[in-house]
């Protein structure tokens, strides 16, 4: 096994220099968006970095960019894209993560390893939308069918890309597709814990529910006489943990994370309300099981309301993953190697592009703490001590898979 001697002062200097590509300025923060002026900017950074690693930059139909090493190769990597107000590390620490090992790699005489940031994993346009085409999960004619709430499509947006494009990379060429990534929740933080080695990800289901009652005047208008389609939308939230008391798990989770009121004004009684609910288990029939749990609830206050509610599936389902066992004891060596006393096998309650490559090759994930289990807000931070732990722990999992 060769040991791969990574740079933890490069590799530090790398996530923030990538940091600074839609970085807020009054924190760490990013805005980062798939396919926005500041993503292409830093994944144009990031494949001269890759040239400058030795590796082949190379972006394909669907914005992904790869590093590639010559020949078959283990693949590292994540996403670099962010959402609206994101973190500097969801996504970026693995890129450069891999960025680091990749070159130390090829300093150290080590395996050859390939690089790759998916697009859209933060998901403006699908969801995993990158990863999703490349895995032929997703046909990109149907990826480029998405719109952004902003109205751009995949098409008009990977239309930006221009020369950058060329063809799919094989799938064939990579050995493996290691993932190190924040863990985005606060076991490890709470835990004193420095290691995650993740047994599997989550599935996630989505919905647009659309609320149709009656706009009326919020003077004139008694309580007994409304249909609001907010007040409709409100008892749905709160009824909810009711209907699932008997279903989930401490683990299972729900969010409504978008509501649009029509027309939106303080003396209108809302005639619509159309939001997003996602729910996320572990367990497939688990999900299954909320589904219909959310469906009678929308049957029964349509009936007692008199609103007409409907319930649109957003994204494709996203099943859920086991990691692959070999990944995942080679991973735990590296980790007891590393970080002994101080990790943990644990599920992963964010999605990851990981959940997507399954299909083609075996997948490992490796998590380091965030501090407070914040994420997906500017707040989002780690220790730089963890952060190069999590380093070390990947280029020895890596020298180990050779
Ligand atoms: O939503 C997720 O789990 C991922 O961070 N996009
Ligand atoms: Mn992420
Ligand atoms: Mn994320």
């Amino acid at each position: 096994m060769t040991h791969i001697s990574v740079d933890p002062a490069r590799f530090l200097a790398d996530l923030h220099a990538l940091r600074r590509f839609g970085g807020d300025g009054a924190s760490k923060g990013v805005r980062r968006r798939a396919f926005s002026p500041e993503d292409l900017a830093a994944r144009d950074w990031l494949g001269e970095q890759m040239a400058a690693a030795g590796l082949e930059p190379h972006f394909d139909p669907a914005g992904n960019l790869f590093g590639l090493a010559p020949g078959r190769s283990l693949l590292l990597g994540s996403h670099s894209d962010t959402q609206p107000e994101g973190g500097w590390l969801d996504g970026a620490l693995g890129v450069v993560a891999a960025l680091e090992i990749a070159r130390a790699a090829r300093e150290s005489g080590g395996p050859p390893i390939s690089v790759v940031s998916f697009q859209d994993e933060e998901g403006r346009f699908g969801a995993l939308t990158g990863s999703s085409v490349w895995s032929g999960k997703l046909p990109l004619e149907a990826a480029d069918g998405l719109v952004a709430s902003d109205g751009l499509s995949f098409a008009a947006a990977r239309a930006q890309l221009g020369a950058r494009v060329r063809d799919f990379v094989d799938p064939a060429r990579f050995s493996a597709f290691l993932e190190m990534h924040i863990e985005q929740g606060p076991v490890l933080d709470l835990a004193g814990e420095a290691i995650g080695v993740v047994t599997g990800i989550v599935g996630l289901r989505q919905v647009q529910v659309t609320i149709k009652g009656q706009q009326n005047h919020a003077g004139t208008t008694p309580m007994a006489h409304r249909r609001d389609a907010f007040s409709v939308a409100a008892s749905i939230a709160t009824a909810l943990p009711d209907r699932f008391a008997n279903i989930v798990t401490p683990q299972s989770v729900w969010t409504i994370g978008q509501i649009a009121l029509h027309p939106g004004a303080a003396s209108v009684v809302p005639g619509r309300a159309s939001f997003s609910l996602q729910w996320r288990d572990i367990e497939s029939d688990r999900l299954d099981r909320m589904e219909a749990a959310i469906m009678a609830l929308l049957d029964d206050l349509a009936a007692s309301s008199g609103c007409e509610i409907t319930a649109t599936r957003l994204r494709h389902d996203l099943s859920p993953m086991p990691m692959d066992a070999g990944l995942q004891a080679i991973l735990s060596q590296a980790a007891d190697t590393v970080a002994p006393g101080r990790w943990r096998k644990m599920p992963s309650g964010a999605l990851h592009d990981a959940s997507n490559l399954a299909a083609l090759m075996p997948v490992g994930m490796v998590f380091v703490p965030s501090i407070g289990g914040i994420s997906h807000a500017f707040e989002e931070d780690t220790q730089e001590a963890d952060l190069v732990t999590g380093l070390a722990v990947l280029a020895d999992a890596a020298a180990r898979i050779g």
